[in-house]
């Protein structure tokens, strides 16, 4: 990076726009209740695929498993173009910032939504949410029946609104995450390569125990420690040098301003910086922003015809293209995919897909909680929004629990987590025809294993420190937070629905490359798997199929 951030991220942004105009956990938001300010608008940039265009490759999404597969059939001299139907998040709002403050959500920062759907729905036990302008915000809050599925929306998917949490599963877990890849190949190479990718690194941890901003963490490992459970740092994607900065005030503040969950202005190494940034430097791949992919289906003869949706920012579409390509690789997210697939095989549009599509979806078993601590274990005003650590009891219990912030700007005497448990539920899409969606079979009390799971933990954390439960953060009472999940994975699952390296069966030419070729669970935080499995596929796609 630049030694000044600030010129360096706008420099990104520039030439962010260049790339696109030449196509042709971890918390909860803090709102005060009532009606947003006057919302930012933003331009979208550039230009996109034209109807009827041909492409060697097509990939749908820009998020983890999309990035790895073009930045690597573009290095292995394929043209390739990417179909994302967020925004390309390029261009600053009124405010002078590309995104929104977790403290004060407007209008960019939910997908199509009149009214914010933040995690934490409340607090001190009222509800925090606002009405806001629909539009093509950054965090998609999608309903489906039990469970509320948050995902990122633009140039960048769920890396532009996560907490850069990038974990890499114990080894001895590993089976039971993907049982048909080879374990050794994954943690000698394709793990190594994506934390590299990714620009994965540890806090310091002599500035970790000095600084005011992880003293949440510090008060979150005294109590786990006093109970007798392991506490782990984790490594994350966020620029530590720029953190530091910004605690001694030398440079604008994001994570220390509570940035996260609707973007960050600075500090984070999205896929933007990242994997997509050397996309771009191959001259060979180019992005449409605000398209979105309604249709795949073989030409006779090879190849497949593409159907894309162009949006406006109120989400409405403004144009339908077709245009073919001889592969396309399907990167939507667990979710997107797993709709899509589902879609295409029940209509006909792709009827040689197998069986297995849209099964195996799982929430990665989160649940959150909130516990309130004595007035003499302050966890202090500022806290940063990136996590550093967790209470890792999967083994004797089943849960990894991250140690969460809450960025409020007040002291909250509170101790928050989102913990990643052993949930054996897997839900599966199925297509209504009535309604014309897919919709998935998620059941709110199939969170009970995960509830338990994190109970191991919790329980025991408030019997030895004589503490409680919060009951004040997801409804009047509520102590759990299981009615949502960060991390989706599964419904195209690796070796069910494709082959071991994520060829789909039946139509030769189609892939999926993100986290729906994930069984259901990762044990910890998903993308530096994701983007590990990634890795492992298209290098054999690449050196096979090309
Ligand atoms: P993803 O990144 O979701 O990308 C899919 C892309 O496809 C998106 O940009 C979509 O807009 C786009 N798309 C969907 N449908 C279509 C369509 N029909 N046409 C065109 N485009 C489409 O997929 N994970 C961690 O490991 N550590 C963390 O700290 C962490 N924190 C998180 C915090 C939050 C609030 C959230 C929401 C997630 C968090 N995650 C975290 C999860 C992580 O971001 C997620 O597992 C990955 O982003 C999934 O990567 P994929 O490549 O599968």
């Amino acid at each position: 990076m630049s030694d000044d951030p600030r010129r360096a991220n706008a420099s990104n942004r520039l030439s962010r726009r260049t790339f696109i105009a030449g196509t042709s956990s971890i918390l909860g938001g803090f709102a005060l209740a009532g009606t947003a300010a006057a919302a930012p608008r933003i331009a979208r940039a550039g230009g996109s695929i034209a109807p009827g265009a041909h492409v060697p490759v097509l990939v749908i999404g820009t998020g983890y498993g999309g990035s790895v597969a073009a930045l690597r059939l573009a290095q292995a001299g394929v043209d390739v173009h990417m179909v994302e139907m967020g925004m390309s998040w390029d261009t600053p709002g009124s405010d002078g910032k590309i995104f929104a403050n977790t403290t004060n959500p407007d209008d960019r920062s939910f997908w199509l939504r009149t009214r914010t759907k933040q995690p934490l729905s409340n607090f001190l036990g009222f509800p925090i949410d606002r009405d806001i302008s629909r539009y093509t915000g950054i965090l998609d809050a999608e309903d489906f029946s039990g469970i509320t599925v948050y995902q990122g929306r633009g140039i960048g998917g769920g890396s532009l609104v996560n907490g850069g949490m990038a974990v890499t599963p114990r080894r001895q877990h590993f089976g039971g995450v993907l049982p048909s890849v080879n374990a050794d190949e994954m943690y000698d190479v394709y793990y190594p390569r994506a934390n590299a990718g990714l620009g994965v690194t540890h806090v310091d941890q002599s500035w970790w125990e000095t600084t005011d901003c992880y003293q949440y963490a510090r008060v979150g490992r005294k109590h786990a420690q006093r109970s007798g459970f392991p506490f782990v740092f984790v490594p994350n994607v966020y620029d530590w040098d720029y953190m530091k900065q910004e605690a001694a005030g030398t440079v604008p503040r994001s994570a220390l301003a509570g940035e996260v969950l609707y973007g960050n202005n600075y500090g984070k190494k999205s896929l933007l910086q990242t994997y997509l940034a050397r996309a771009k430097a191959t001259g060979r791949v180019t992005i449409s922003p605000l398209h979105r992919v309604t249709s795949v289906a073989p030409v006779t003869g090879g190849g497949y015809t593409v159907a894309i949706d162009q949006l406006d920012t109120t989400g409405d579409t403004t144009a339908t293209k077709t245009v073919t390509a001889d592969k396309v690789f399907f990167a939507a997210g667990s979710v997107g995919t797993s709709k899509l697939l589902t879609k295409l095989k029940a209509t006909g549009a792709l009827p040689k897909l197998n069986s297995e599509v849209g099964k195996g979806w799982g929430d990665n078993g989160n649940v959150m909680c909130g516990r309130a601590n004595h007035m003499w274990d302050a966890t202090g005003k500022l806290q940063s929004a990136m996590p550093t650590a967790g209470i890792d009891n999967w083994d004797a219990g089943g849960a990894f629990a991250e140690v969460a912030p809450l960025p409020t700007g007040i002291e909250t005497y509170a101790s928050f987590y989102l913990s990643i448990t052993k949930n054996p539920n897997r839900g599966q899409f199925s297509w209504n025809a009535a309604t014309g969606r897919a919709e998935l079979n998620w059941q709110t009390a199939w969170k009970q294993p995960s509830i338990d799971a994190a109970k191991t933990i919790f329980d025991r954390i408030n019997s030895t420190e004589g503490t409680i439960y919060r009951t004040d953060l997801f409804g009047a009472y509520k102590i759990w937070g299981d009615h949502l999940t960060y991390h989706p994975l599964g419904g195209a699952v690796l070796n069910k629905a494709t082959d071991n390296y994520g060829r789909l069966h039946g139509h030769p030419g189609l892939y999926v490359m993100d986290g729906s070729l994930i069984p259901g669970n990762t044990s910890v935080n998903p993308f530096v798997t994701i983007t590990a499995l990634a890795e492992r596929n298209i290098e054999r796609i690449v050196a096979t199929d090309l």
